[in-house]
C-alpha cells in the first residue's frame, strides 16, 4: 500500500493575511512534501516496510545505516504533515488551560518559552527543524537537523517549526527570525499542540 499525502489542512491562500503567501504552500506542499511522498514510495515499493505505518517506518529506518534514504524521505513527509497541523490562519498568541499551566510549570514562564523555541529555531545551523516536545512528562525544546525528529528519539512532538530555508524564502527571504517572530505572533495552532499533550 502506498504512502499517500495527507490534505493541507487549509487553502493556499489562507495564511496570506497572516505572512504566508499562497506561493509558499504551491512549492512547499505542492512540490517539496510531495516529492518526500513520491520517493518514499519509490524506495519501499516490494518490501515490507511498504506494508509499515510511516511511524514505524521512521522508527524501523532511524536505527539502520542502509535505511538512510528510507529514513528522510518517511521523516519529511511525517514532519511537514506535522508542521501543516501546527499553523493556523489567526493563529499565535498565548496558549490555555492545562498546556499554558505546563509550559509556565516547566519553562519558567510563556515568555521564557517563546525564547527558548526562537533561540532554538534561528541556531539550527542549515536545514532542519525546531520542536516543542513532551520528554518522558517533561515539556522541551529541541532542534534537529535535517529529516531528524523526535518519533526517531522516542519523544513526543507536540509542535514544530519548518526552518529549511525553502520554508521561509518566498515570504522572509533570508531572514529567518521574522519567519520565527510571525508563526509565534500569528500562526501558532495552540490546539493543536493541546491535542498532542493530551494524546496517550
Ligand atoms: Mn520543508
Amino acid at each position: 500500500m502506498a504512502f499517500t499525502q495527507a490534505p493541507l489542512p487549509f487553502d493556499f491562500n489562507a495564511l496570506e493575511p497572516y505572512g504566508m503567501k499562497a506561493e509558499t504552500f504551491e512549492y512547499h506542499y505542492g512540490k517539496h512534501h510531495k516529492t518526500y511522498v513520491d520517493n518514499l514510495n519509490k524506495l519501499v515499493e516490494g518490501k515490507d516496510l511498504a506494508d509499515k505505518s510511516l511511524e514505524e517506518v521512521i522508527k524501523i529506518s532511524f536505527k539502520d545505516p542502509s535505511l538512510t534514504g528510507v529514513f528522510n524521505n518517511a521523516a519529511q513527509v511525517w514532519n511537514h504533515t506535522f508542521f501543516w497541523n501546527s499553523l493556523k490562519p489567526a493563529g499565535g498568541g498565548t496558549p490555555s488551560g492545562d498546556l499554558a499551566a505546563k509550559i509556565n510549570k516547566d519553562f519558567g514562564s510563556f515568555d521564557k518559552f517563546k525564547e527558548e523555541f526562537s533561540n532554538a529555531a534561528a541556531t539550527q545551523f542549515g536545514s532542519g527543524w525546531a520542536w516543542l516536545i513532551d520528554d518522558n512528562g517533561t515539556l522541551k525544546v529541541t532542534k534537529t537537523p535535517n529529516a531528524e525528529n523526535p518519533l526517531a528519539h522516542g519523544q513526543k512532538a507536540l509542535l514544530t517549526l519548518d526552518v529549511w530555508e525553502h520554508a521561509y524564502y518566498i515570504d522572509f527571504r533570508n531572514a529567518r527570525p521574522g519567519f520565527i517572530k510571525n508563526f509565534l505572533d500569528k500562526l501558532v495552532n495552540w490546539d493543536f499542540v493541546a491535542e498532542n499533550l493530551a494524546k496517550a
